[in-house]
């Protein structure tokens, strides 16, 4: 099996200082999360970036801020900035982070209900769009699936070269209106992907710490942080990023699973090869 992976989603664009007083918006603040999650054992830091006043954007320069701190604080740590950003930014927004031309982003491969009037909207020609971009700049996406639906979007626009083999996935699972975080659908994911794929597991609120043992004992990675969850345990608030991926680092660890560092993901992930 390959050393895990694991991801801090340290910021993500929803959830707000109100849910947890630790959730960073500042540049200042979003590089010490992204640092305390890195030396935690996070060798991936999936990137959304707010202004000050915790207002997501996409903007080029925020991120641009954003990434450089964190690779003063984190030299080698891979940086995924989202192209999903938040319900109801235009495209021309969200694609803003790929002209920085990071090693990774988010591919979000599906249109997905967010419960009342919300709805996160990825068409397959904004799909198209991004994929291509990702392709001309040697992006590595990783692929956002809150579906089994998505999966099969994404090896539809695999054979139609929108996106590279081999297809990195995440499956994001118990977000309201995606597939349940349950051991029968997450088998079903990791069924429905192609020979070759890799995945990381994203579950969502209560069910973060079982889906990433999921991810642990099944030979895939996991991601983790308060874009899904800001409990490190029932009813107690993390402290930080860093608390969520040490509680992995630690479930793997009893669990006889080592954990990857930036280099080592790198090689797993094949990135820096020509995508
Ligand atoms: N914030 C969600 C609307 C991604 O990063 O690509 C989209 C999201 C997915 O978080
Ligand atoms: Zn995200």
């Amino acid at each position: 099996m390959d050393k895990l992976i694991i991801t801090a989603a340290v910021c993500g664009a929803e959830v707000t200082k109100e849910h947890n007083s630790a959730v960073p918006y500042t540049v200042k603040e979003i590089g010490q999360e992204a640092r305390l999650a890195y030396e935690a054992g996070a060798s991936i830091i999936h990137l959304h970036v707010r202004e000050d006043d915790g207002t997501p954007t996409q903007s080029k320069e925020r991120f641009a801020e954003c990434m450089a701190e964190i690779k003063r604080l984190c030299p080698d740590v891979i940086i995924q900035p989202s192209t999903g950003g938040a319900v109801g930014m235009a495209n021309n927004e969200r694609i803003q982070p790929l002209d920085l031309k990071p090693e990774m982003a988010t591919l979000d491969c599906g249109t997905c209900n967010f419960g009342g009037d919300e709805i996160f909207i990825n068409t397959e020609n904004t799909i198209r769009e991004f994929g291509q971009r990702m392709i001309e700049l040697n992006i590595k996406p990783e692929v956002e699936v809150f579906d089994k639906g998505m999966i099969d979007t994404a090896i539809r626009l695999n054979k139609q070269g929108f996106i590279k083999s081999p297809m990195h996935f995440n499956f994001v699972m118990g977000v309201t209106g995606g597939i349940s975080a349950t051991p029968r659908d997450f088998v079903f994911m990791r069924e429905s992907i192609p020979a070759g794929s890799t995945f990381t597991v994203s579950g969502i609120g209560k069910l973060q710490f079982p889906m990433a043992v999921m991810g642990i004992i099944s030979g895939g990675h996991v991601r983790v942080g308060f874009e899904d969850n800001i409990y490190l345990s029932k009813g107690v608030l993390a402290k930080s990023n860093g608390e969520l991926v040490e509680k992995v680092t630690r479930l793997a660890n009893e669990l006889g699973r080592d954990i990857a560092g930036p280099a080592e993901a790198r090689v797993i992930l094949g990135l820096g090869e020509q995508q």
